[in-house]
């Protein structure tokens, strides 16, 4: 492109992504059940500030206007997650009409705008009633979830183009069952690989139960949707390559938090990394089960969001920056200082991104790719005569882009971009502190505001493009 800007390839799709919990509130409407989110987020002390998302962005009421947003935005795709506790509030068994009309009716407006829908199963609203039996820690939970899976795409199958079947289980599991600091709370080692290998398994058997109830023709497209799965994924650095103890620590985080999910879809293993307590083990698995979890998919989502840069402190000696790793002596996440952070605390490091892409695309070979997430939290405000400038953000996706362009050019399928998020919402465990939209929301009045890098972002949809510099 001769104007400044440099193109993406022809009929890549952008949009931006939300989630069920963090915007629709109305939590106990229309037979919608309880999640362990509404129940971990009602305990004190386990968010900023107390809050919930029984109200949040109040998304289920604004749907048309939220819709507006995506248009204005110019984008191709929106990502968005089915609240199971709306579709089976016990979590099982024959579904709650209302829940699939109000999904049904957020599809149709998104078809009539000319936007495809990319349906999250899966964004960690378990319905309560099966936590109360185990949750993930418990097999059962990988049948109800494939049943689930098979009741909404038997609703929608005729209309949803792609499926993702879980977002992020390492965020499930691991934040969930082994450190607690989200729902439901648990720390149990045990339970966290449990609930490693149950949601993989139920990634497969929902994965199976979508291409049954969807057979060839369904879409006018006369094409079966796709199905994939959304991985959380960090590029991990030693601090310094040059010194083995660093290099270990690299691998190792990187088996921990990579490797335990990409490694069985893509080599049907575990990390031989991991150690017994760190990884599924012979109790857990059963004949089979690599089988399953390794259907085939459509493509792999990537959510990406900043690279770990980890070293060993032999000397015990914290430096400035360092965040100990309470389960590692000695082992420290390092702040460079030549790097930026957001509001999260999160390093910013567009070349992670490049070279986590040529990564997973060694790992999982021809599969197409989408960058189902990316984004920063800034220190956004409204400015007194109303607007809300975020360049930082713009620059975080500006650099973010150039790096997906790059590794598109090195040859990896990437087909997509979505942006976390449209709009600000409820960030989990740090309540509404944390803003990463590209609509800023004033939670009191619930109106939305376009910040700088919504137009920004609009530019890049219209032009399939990014600026050179
Ligand atoms: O808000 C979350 C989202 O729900 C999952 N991925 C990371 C985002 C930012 O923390």
């Amino acid at each position: 492109m001769s104007d400044g800007r440099d193109a993406f390839p022809e009929g890549f799709l952008w949009g931006v992504s939300t989630a069920s919990y963090q915007i629709e509130g109305a939590v106990a409407e229309d037979g919608r059940g309880p999640s362990i989110w509404d129940t971990f987020s009602h305990q004190p002390g386990k968010t900023t500030n107390g809050d919930t998302g029984d109200i949040a962005c109040d998304g289920y009421h604004r749907t048309d206007s939220d819709l507006d947003l995506l248009s204005e935005l110019g984008v191709g795709g929106y990502r968005f997650s089915i609240a199971w506790p709306r579709i089976q509030p016990d979590g099982h068994g024959a579904p709650n009409q209302a829940g699939l009309d109000y999904y049904r009716r957020l599809v149709d407006k998104l078809l009539e705008r000319g936007i495809a829908p990319l349906v999250t199963l899966y964004h960690w609203d378990l319905p309560q009633p099966l936590q109360d039996k185990g949750g993930w820690a418990t097999r059962d939970t990988a049948d109800l979830f494939a049943d689930y899976a098979a009741t909404v795409a038997g609703a929608l199958g005729d209309r949803v183009p792609r499926w993702i079947t879980l977002n992020e289980p390492w965020v499930a599991s691991s934040m969930g069952y082994r450190s607690g600091e989200h729902a439901p709370g648990i720390t149990d080692p045990q339970q966290y690989v449990a609930a490693v290998h149950h949601l993989l398994l139920g990634h497969g058997k929902a994965t199976a139960a979508i291409r049954a109830v969807t057979a060839a023709g369904v879409l006018p497209s006369g094409r079966p949707p796709e199905v994939g799965i959304t991985l959380n994924m960090a590029q991990i650095y030693p601090a310094d390559p040059s010194r083995t103890a660093d290099r270990e620590l690299a691998a190792d985080l990187d088996a921990d938090i990579n490797g335990v999910f990409l490694d069985p879809l893509t080599r049907g293993a575990y990390p031989a990394r991991l150690g017994p307590g760190q990884a599924p083990g012979p109790g857990l698995i059963r004949d089979g089960d690599f089988a399953t979890i390794q259907a085939p998919i459509d493509f792999l989502g990537v959510n990406y969001y900043a690279p770990h840069i980890v070293g060993v402190r032999e000397d015990g000696i914290v430096r400035r920056g360092d965040t100990p790793m309470p389960w590692r002596p000695g082992g420290v996440f390092t702040q460079p200082e030549h790097l930026p952070v957001t509001a999260m605390g999160w390093l910013v490091d567009p070349n992670a991104l490049h070279d986590l892409l040529l990564r997973v695309h060694d790992d999982a070979g021809e599969v197409p790719l989408y960058i189902t997430e990316n984004g920063a939290a800034c220190y956004d405000y409204v400015n007194p005569d109303g607007t809300v400038d975020d360049p930082e953000r713009v620059a975080y996706l500006h650099g973010h882009l150039q790096a997906a362009r790059q590794a598109i050019a090195d040859g990896v399928p990437l087909r997509g971009y979505f942006a976390w998020s449209l709009m600000d919402n409820f960030e989990w465990a740090h309540g509404y502190s944390k803003r990463f939209g590209l609509y800023f929301v004033d939670y009191g009045t619930q109106r939305r505001i376009a910040k700088g890098s919504a137009g920004w972002y609009a530019e890049v949809a219209k032009t399939n493009s990014v600026p050179s510099s």
